[in-house]
C-alpha cells in the first residue's frame, strides 16, 4: 500500500456482479433487512402493520452493499430491493431519511419495478417522482427521500452517494413526510 498525495491510503480496484432481473448482487458484503416489525410508527394505519407483523412479518425491503469507507471522496452503492405489498391500503416503502451530511446528494437508477421516489425538504417542499425500469432519479443535496413501491414485483434501485453522507433517520421517524401513497380502487391515490 502506497499513500496517495492526500490522508488516504491507495485501494485496488474491483468490480461486483449485479444481476439485474433479480436484483441482488453477487457476494454483497452486507445485507440489511428491514422487516415489517421494524417499521413501527412509520405507517398511517398502525392495527394494519400489528396484523402483519402477526401473521408471518413479511420482509420489506433489503439493502445489499458493498463495505467501501465512509469517507469523503469514496462513493458508497447499494441495491434497493423494495418488495411489494400495502399495509391497509398504503403502499410499501422504505424508512426515509436526509443524510447526516446534509448537502449530499444521492442517484438512484431504477432497474425493475414501479413506484415513487418521494422527497422533502426541511421548509415544507414535497415531491413524487416517479420510479420505473430504466429511469434515474437525481435527489438533490438537502431533500430527504423514500421509494415506496405502488406494483406487484420488487421495486429495484441501484443507488450511488458520498462516502460520507451518514444517514438521519430520527427527523423522518418523528415528522414523516407530508404525502403517502395508497392504493385504492386499483388506482395509485398521493395525498
Ligand atoms: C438508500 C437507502 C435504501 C433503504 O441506499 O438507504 O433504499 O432506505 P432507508 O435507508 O431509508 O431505510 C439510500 O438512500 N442511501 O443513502
Ligand atoms: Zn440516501
Amino acid at each position: 500500500m502506497m499513500d496517495c498525495n492526500c490522508r488516504h491510503k491507495i485501494m485496488m480496484p474491483w468490480s461486483v456482479d449485479i444481476d439485474l432481473a433479480d436484483g441482488t448482487m453477487r457476494e454483497p458484503d452486507r445485507v440489511l433487512v428491514r422487516r415489517a416489525s421494524d417499521m413501527e410508527g412509520y405507517y398511517k394505519d398502525p392495527a394494519a402493520l400489528r396484523d402483519l407483523i402477526g401473521q408471518d412479518d413479511p420482509v420489506h425491503y433489503e439493502v445489499f452493499e458493498k463495505q467501501i469507507p465512509e469517507q469523503y471522496g469514496q462513493l458508497l452503492l447499494c441495491i434497493s430491493k423494495l418488495h411489494p405489498g400495502r399495509v391497509g391500503d398504503e403502499c410499501f416503502m422504505t424508512k426515509g431519511h436526509y443524510h447526516t451530511i446534509s448537502h449530499t446528494a444521492e442517484v438512484y437508477l431504477c432497474i425493475r419495478g414501479q413506484g415513487y421516489m418521494l422527497m422533502k425538504t426541511a421548509d415544507g417542499q414535497c415531491v413524487a417522482e416517479p420510479m420505473r425500469r430504466n429511469r434515474m432519479v437525481y435527489v438533490p443535496p438537502c431533500w430527504a427521500h423514500r421509494s415506496v413501491n405502488t406494483g406487484d414485483e420488487p421495486l429495484i434501485s441501484f443507488c450511488v452517494y458520498p462516502g460520507d453522507a451518514g444517514h438521519n433517520y430520527g427527523d423522518i421517524a418523528q415528522q414523516g413526510f407530508p404525502k403517502r401513497v395508497f392504493i385504492r380502487d386499483g388506482r395509485e391515490v398521493i395525498e
